[in-house]
């Protein structure tokens, strides 16, 4: 794409060698630091060709938000990928979902269904309390032993997941429970993981393991998903909605009954809703849990930061209550360490890519149609112009002088994403990352146990920025060593 008259497309890196490079270069460097690390030749907004697609890479708050908000609607397309169509049955979820009056339809559902049942509802904190105290239950069985909390963080958070879902939960060490954490895993490392597949993606009539992996990852969740679908519809009584899956079940019986012009339109078959539960159980999962992580490596790298959040909780909550929903709003320096994880570790670095679906513009360059838009929020995060030392871990940048929490102190500041495609979630995820942190934290002293080095904070590129495994010990506070906390 060469500029010509008025017309002026963004920068271009050189194109064929540089897809070798990119392959190469991505060996050494996760694609959210090489996409930052380019902007110092390139400038903030450049392109590349990456096979037959044209991709531009948004590196500034102006222009992520021109895509996100301004022109939400023209950039809401999704690309179709190798990987995301194996995980989705071609596009039947919502995430991956290009743009279609059927997306619009089941993310609007699927949005009620979680206000029904989470958000606006005092179930959902007890729904989440019930976790916190069951994982309180098991720390306090590990006393003093080095643990490693992901498994237990998961169990936890995925908890809360079949709550609102399937209206069941999970004990320590159930059969179906591991094979979801094994399939979950599976997924993880190999959805987009380099994208070499979706790049050329003639590569996948090749022998792949990735791709075999991937395979028979989706096909045990598809089994999984599809008993439970099958129990709900025995059990379904459209004058009580349990959960999400009745709510989606009672929604497409309703549609069938109707008849109506919409059902032949935006069609709901069992495989959307299958497809849905998916993305609410992946999306919730590893999310919520990858930001509990992240918050827990940072607590160790910066005890202060954890007794200061201590020192809080014991002067505005005490040791007479559980933690609640409502100490959000007073306990601010929890709230300000939770949003600068959020900063400095964004989960999904790059969000997803955002696709043009009509010939626009990005300020002054044009943008054809087609275009695969890529957000990168780990630049925006991590903007010199937008953040003292970004690369400092200090949550007194979400604090002003009266110790108050400030939501936004930049505008470059986007952990869930904005506008038409924003994080479905938000709301959940804030609610379960504050309560189960307080809860912990009221009760138990994170350390490293002794003779460990520090959790490795540079995380792992994929489908999320994960954390590399580690181990704590959780100290029982001293206050809590005459009380039962069993109780
Ligand atoms: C999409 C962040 C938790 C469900 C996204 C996106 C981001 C994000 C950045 C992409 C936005 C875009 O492409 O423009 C996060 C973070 C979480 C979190 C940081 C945890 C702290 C959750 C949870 C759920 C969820 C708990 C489920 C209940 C979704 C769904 C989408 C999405 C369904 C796709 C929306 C669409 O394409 O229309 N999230 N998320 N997320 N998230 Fe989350
Ligand atoms: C996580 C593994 C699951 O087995 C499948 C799954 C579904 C939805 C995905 C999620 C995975 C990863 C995080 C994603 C989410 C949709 C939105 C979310 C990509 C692959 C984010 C952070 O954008």
């Amino acid at each position: 794409l060469r500029s010509h008259g008025d017309v002026k497309y963004p920068k271009s890196l050189p194109s064929l060698p540089f897809i070798g490079s990119l392959l190469h270069l991505g060996n050494h460097l996760p694609p959210h630091i090489l996409f930052c690390n380019l902007q110092k030749k390139y400038g903030s907004l450049y392109s590349f060709k990456m096979g037959s697609h044209y991709v531009v890479i948004v590196n500034n708050h102006e222009d992520a938000r021109e895509v996100l908000l301004k022109k939400g609607k023209t950039f809401a397309g999704r690309p179709r990928t190798v990987t995301t169509d194996i995980l989705t049955r071609d596009g039947k979820d919502i995430a991956f979902a290009d743009y279609s009056p059927t997306w619009k339809f089941h993310r609007k559902l699927v949005h009620s269904a979680l206000c029904m049942f989470g958000e606006g509802t005092f179930a959902i904190e007890q729904i989440i309390s019930r976790e916190a105290f069951s994982l309180c239950q098991t720390l306090t069985t590990f006393q003093t032993s080095p643990l490693d909390m992901g498994p237990e963080l998961a169990r936890a958070v995925t908890n809360v997941v079949c709550s609102l879902c399937f209206n069941t939960r999970y004990s320590r060490g159930d059969e179906e429970f591991q094979t979801m954490l094994r399939y979950s895993k599976g997924i993880v490392d190999t959805v987009a993981k380099d994208s070499l597949v979706d790049i050329f993606p003639w590569l996948q009539i090749f022998p792949n393991k990735d791709l075999d992996l991937l395979r028979e990852s989706v096909t045990t969740r598809d089994q999984l998903l599809q008993r439970k679908l099958k129990e709900h519809e025995e059990a379904f009584c459209s004058e009580t909605v349990n959960d999400l899956l009745d709510a989606l079940l009672k929604a497409k019986l309703s549609m069938e009954n109707n008849n109506s012009n919409i059902s032949n339109d935006v069609g709901l078959t069992e495989d959307h809703i299958l497809m849905t539960v998916g993305d609410i159980f992946g999306a919730g999962v590893e999310t919520t849990c990858t930001v509990m992580k992240w918050a827990i490596a940072y607590l160790l790298h910066y005890p202060e930061v954890q007794k200061k959040i201590q020192e809080e909780m014991d002067a505005k909550v005490g040791f007479g209550r559980c933690p609640l929903l409502s100490d959000r709003k007073i306990l601010h320096y929890l709230e300000a360490t939770i949003a600068e994880v959020l900063r400095i570790r964004p989960v999904s670095p790059l969000l997803i890519p955002h696709v043009a679906m009509k010939d626009t513009s990005i300020g002054e360059y044009t943008i054809p149609k087609d275009t695969r838009v890529v957000i990168n929020l780990w630049s925006m995060h991590h903007d010199e112009k937008e953040w003292v030392h970004p690369g400092d871990f200090n949550p007194d940048r979400f604090m002003d002088e009266n110790g108050h929490r400030i939501y936004s102190p930049s505008q470059s500041y986007l952990p869930f994403g904005a506008g038409i495609r924003v994080c479905l979630g938000e709301a959940l995820a804030k609610m379960e990352v504050f309560l189960f942190l307080s809860w912990i934290l009221q009760r138990f002293t994170l350390e490293i146990p002794e003779g460990d080095s520090l959790p490795d904070l540079e995380g792992k590129f994929g489908v999320v920025l994960q954390v590399k495994p580690f181990k704590v010990t959780a100290k029982l506070r001293d206050v809590w060593k005459n009380i039962d906390i069993t109780r």
